[in-house]
């Protein structure tokens, strides 16, 4: 599973009495390292990576709506109390890709094409992957998804 920019960040130790010859400022050039670790890796190349596993031919599109997730400002989970909140537990999957579809799918046709697949891709991630690459993607998640090869992705091959 991808971990967003999960790394190990190493605990501060509290217990310093054995720790007297240790030079000033070793922890800063930790931290400094840890930093070049992150723009060597920058997170572009840890979305493609999370695309394109080693030997895989395909994406699988599940997979990637939930990596794009990642990139999409989470809804704030106020609780209204007094107005109606019908939880629908076994329907809440459904009513979430639905929503997921409608980001989308610009022009409401119930179709998702490969423009409006780049364009959403393109806002999610365009600050990270160059142009060739979120092609790539595209291509890829629509090849993965569309089942009747009309070249779109409807909501049955979206929710798949
Ligand atoms: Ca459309
Ligand atoms: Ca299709």
């Amino acid at each position: 599973m991808w971990t967003g920019f999960g790394r190990n960040i190493p605990s501060l130790s509290s217990e310093n009495s054995s720790n007297e010859l240790t030079p000033p400022g070793r922890n800063e050039s930790e931290d400094f390292e840890a930093v070049r670790q992150l723009s060597k890796n920058p997170i572009g190349d840890r979305i493609v990576a999370a695309f394109f596993l080693p030997g895989q031919e395909t994406v699988d599109f599940p997979s990637f709506v939930r990596v794009l997730a990642h990139f999409r400002p989470k809804e704030k989970n106020r609780t209204r109390e007094g107005t109606q909140q019908e939880p629908e537990p076994a329907n809440s999957r459904n009513q979430k890709l639905k929503f997921a579809f409608r980001l989308y799918d610009r022009d409401g046709d119930g179709k998702i094409s490969r423009v409006e697949l780049l364009q959403v891709l393109r806002e999610m991630l365009g600050m990270q992957v160059t142009e060739e690459q979120l092609q790539s993607i595209a291509e890829r998640a629509i090849q993965e998804a569309d089942l009747d090869k009309d070249d779109a992705i409807s909501f049955d091959e979206f929710r798949k």
